[in-house]
């Protein structure tokens, strides 16, 4: 046969093949924002969470499933671009006047979604920067979530915690009036300026930490701004307006597949639900919010069931990073949290790598394709973009999302599909890394400055790094240290976690 005729018929039936293996289910993923491993009472949590359970009872749960890291910029940068945030200086918690992080060239989870002919949009809490330099508040935010992969945007730009309580929707701040153009900054603009330390007796909910900025709705913020009256959101309504955002773009763009990022701000602070939701859980603000970010879950499977689409729609429920109490506000967490256990039988929570800092709730929902089940394998976030590039039968470019694996197997429930052989954990970007290698943890951690200056003014000579190693199979709790028994796995995994930061990338180059 001519050469050129079989070449192109090869490429035909290849073609033909991985047409055949892809599947576009449209995917929600929901991701809580500071929601531990124990907060949902299908994980044992003491707050009834009704409609996610039942995603989780006739979907598939997972009881090793992970973010990338233990605070929310890095969780999220990686979830979206298939990359350890460790490798990317700067992507650390972003400042309000941070600028984009995820430069558009990048090849990322809504891209690749793109790319397969999804409508994408992304509605809830971003904290991944945006601009170049800084936000230009007053004229157009870019890039930023349209120019990398994303058609849609409703946004709150930071956390709810920092200024600006505005919505950005698409490349603008929404309903900015000109004549009261938006300033943010990081000093106060004039002395008279109200803040949470000079007008601390009216606020509605008092600070504990930081957090003593400008005040909206009664509560002062990390960071400073002015102007943009028209365009501020009270707290209490953010989820509601997210929701409807999302059930409109939803039910616009049902006919085709698409992909919607819900990025929920609860139950981080401030934890100002709906009033509706407010003294429901017996908990506190923190377990109000737990109240509300389930019935956000309810209501976007209320709509999926609705438009006649839920067989065909894959719903992913996951968390950024593991639980914290006080997180600077006097909200009354730590007082009322009672016996309930936010990060489980785990260790550690938001900040930490050792596991209650990552390892945090994750069901995969697909009535019309994944049977219900409980799974063990490991599994995390960062691996959303390989195994939907892969699901939507597209292969990734070799230098692309270097860290995410394809586990499309184990995310359907296929038997004997396996989950990742290990996971690098990390903290906020200060260098302290957790590396999960089957029932094996590695942590290893760079001692506080104060301890070193304290041990050497003692004479002690402290290694400036911490390793310890715990046998999760019997410690899930990383209680015991067991590196002196086991000096064997000690230094394979110090080696494993070194070639892993050394070499780059985790992804294999599949030639
Ligand atoms: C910390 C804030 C905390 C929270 C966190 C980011 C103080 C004292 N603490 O610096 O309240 O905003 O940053 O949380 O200001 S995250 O989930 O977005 O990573
Ligand atoms: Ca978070």
């Amino acid at each position: 046969m001519n050469l050129l005729i079989f070449a192109l018929l090869m490429g035909l039936w290849t073609g033909l093949t991985e047409l055949a293996a892809a599947e576009t289910p449209n995917v929600i993923v929901i991701m809580a924002d500071d929601l531990g491993y124990g907060d949902l009472s299908i994980y044992g949590g003491r707050v009834a969470t009704p409609a996610i359970d039942r995603l989780a009872v006739e979907g598939r749960r997972f009881t090793s499933g992970y973010c990338s890291a233990s605070t929310c910029t890095p969780s999220r940068y990686s979830l979206l671009t298939g990359t350890y945030a460790f490798r990317v200086p700067g992507t650390g918690i972003a400042a309000p006047n941070a600028a984009a992080l995820i430069s558009p060239e990048t090849v990322t989870l809504p891209s690749l979604m793109k790319q397969a002919g999804y409508a994408t949009a992304v509605v809830g809490k971003w904290h991944l920067g945006l601009g170049v330099g800084r936000p230009d508040w007053n004229g157009e935010l870019k890039p930023g979530p349209r120019d990398i992969g994303f058609d849609h945007c409703l946004i709150l730009p930071t956390t709810n915690d920092r200024v600006p309580q505005v919505f950005v929707q698409d490349r603008r701040v929404r309903n900015l009036d000109p004549n009261d153009p938006l300033w943010v900054g990081e000093k106060i603009p004039s002395p008279d300026h109200p803040t949470g330390q000079s007008h601390r007796h009216t606020l509605k909910l008092d600070w504990d930490q930081g957090h003593n900025g400008t005040i909206h709705n009664g509560i002062s913020r990390i960071g400073f701004y002015t102007g943009g009256h028209q365009a501020r959101f009270r707290d209490e309504d953010l989820a509601d307006e997210w929701i409807r955002e999302s059930r409109h773009w939803i039910d616009s763009h049902r006919a085709e597949p698409f992909f919607l990022f819900f990025a929920s701000h609860d139950i981080h602070v401030p934890r100002v639900p709906h009033e509706r939701f407010q003294g429901k859980s017996g908990q506190g603000p923190r377990g109000d919010c737990i109240l509300e970010f389930d019935a956000c879950v309810g209501e976007l499977t209320q709509t999926i069931e609705q438009l006649g689409i839920k067989e065909k729609t894959m719903i992913i429920v996951c968390s950024d990073n593991g639980p914290v109490l006080n997180d600077g506000y006097k909200d009354q967490a730590v007082e009322k949290v009672g016996d309930h256990q936010p990060a489980g039988p785990y260790r550690g929570g938001k900040y930490s790598v050792y596991e209650g800092g990552t390892r945090t709730p994750f069901i995969i929902h697909w009535p019309g394709r994944i049977a219900p089940s409980v799974s063990d394998e490991i599994v995390c976030t960062i691996d959303l973009p390989a195994t939907l590039a892969a699901l939507t039968g597209q292969s990734l470019p070799p230098d692309a999302c270097r860290d995410s694996l394809d586990l499309r197997g184990v995310f359907l429930g296929e038997t004997g599909a396996r989950g990742r052989d290990h996971l690098v954990q990390q903290d906020n970007g200060g260098g302290n890394f957790g590396l999960r290698d089957g029932h094996w943890k590695l942590v290893r951690q760079k001692l506080p400055a104060r301890a070193t200056r304290q041990a050497k003014s003692a004479g002690e000579d402290l290694p400036a790094v911490q390793e310890q190693l715990f046998d999760l199979s019997r410690d899930p709790g990383e209680q015991t240290n067991v590196a002196a028994q086991h000096p064997e796995v000690l230094s394979r995994l110090r080696e494993r976690l070194e070639a892993i930061i050394r070499d780059g990338r985790t992804r294999p180059h599949i030639p």
